[in-house]
């Protein structure tokens, strides 16, 4: 990868965690291997397993507690908040999207101030049910044709961040809407998303805990607020590829 040795230190990696003891090993070592296990920035969102002592026998890694299930998007805000460098990528631990996919999302925050791991783009359509494969694509496809974006993947969990290019400050969302709230803000700030294709494993360990079709409708009806607002504040200008670029 271009540049791979000196972008480690510029880059703050933030996973969110809520009961994940199976996977903190397995995950710190994946990312040792990569050279980055000292930029992980984890924020436990009060697990009730061994998380949080799982993560702290790893002493070179940092800890955001939240003393009460604040929300998934509240975690990723406060990640955000207590990181400090230009590049930001945010991962889960629970090994659904490979920690070697790190390097190349690094690779293209140098073009592009925000990329997903899209779960679609691979040879393979993603080991998941029918019916959250559904309820992405029309979650994407709405939010495409309200913000006129083109993202496959709305809701991954995988995505970079360029800090200097976007208000990440005005992220307030605490639960999973805080996907739609962080690519709404995106197209504010007047950028295109940029995907690249990820590989995602179902949870081997654990099980999942989002309830997928009640989120699924509260996340739609999010966006529409979202859409009104923009709308409300005078609309935001339709991303440009050529915007992207230039001082990427
Ligand atoms: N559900 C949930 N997940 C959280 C929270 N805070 C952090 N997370 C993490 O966010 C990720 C999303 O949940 P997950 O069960 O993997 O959803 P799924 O991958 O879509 O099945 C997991 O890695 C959790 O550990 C929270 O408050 N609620
Ligand atoms: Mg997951």
């Amino acid at each position: 990868m271009r540049g791979a040795r000196q972008v480690p230190e510029r880059v703050d990696i933030v996973v969110p965690v809520y009961n994940e003891q199976a996977s903190i090993d397995e995950f710190y070592e994946r990312v040792a291997r990569l050279g980055l296990a000292h930029r992980l920035l984890f924020v436990d969102n009060a697990s009730t397993d061994g998380t949080v002592a799982a993560i702290e026998r790893h002493q070179d890694v940092r800890l955001v507690r939240h003393r009460s299930n604040e929300g998934y998007g509240a975690s990723i805000r406060d990640g955000i908040a207590a990181s400090e460098s230009e590049y930001v990528v945010v991962i889960d631990a629970d090994l659904e999207y490979p920690p070697e996919i790190i390097p190349a999302i690094l690779e293209a925050l140098e073009a592009h101030p925000v990329v997903f791991g899209s779960r679609f783009l691979g040879v393979h359509p993603p080991a998941m049910s029918l019916l959250r494969r559904l309820g992405n694509r029309w979650a994407s496809g709405l939010f495409n044709v309200l913000f006129g974006q083109r993202t496959t993947d709305l809701y991954t969990g995988m995505k970079g961040l360029r800090r200097s290019r976007l208000p990440l400050s005005d992220l307030h969302c605490a639960g999973f809407e805080h996907c739609v709230e962080l690519a709404a803000l995106v197209t504010r700030a007047g950028h295109r998303i940029h995907e690249i294709p990820v590989d995602y494993h179902p949870r081997r360990k654990g099980r999942s805990k989002m309830r997928h079709v009640p989120e699924g409708l509260k996340l739609t009806s999010h966006m529409l607020a979202f859409w009104l607002r923009q709308r409300a504040s005078g609309g935001a200008p339709l991303p440009s590829d050529s915007r992207d670029r230039r001082g990427g």
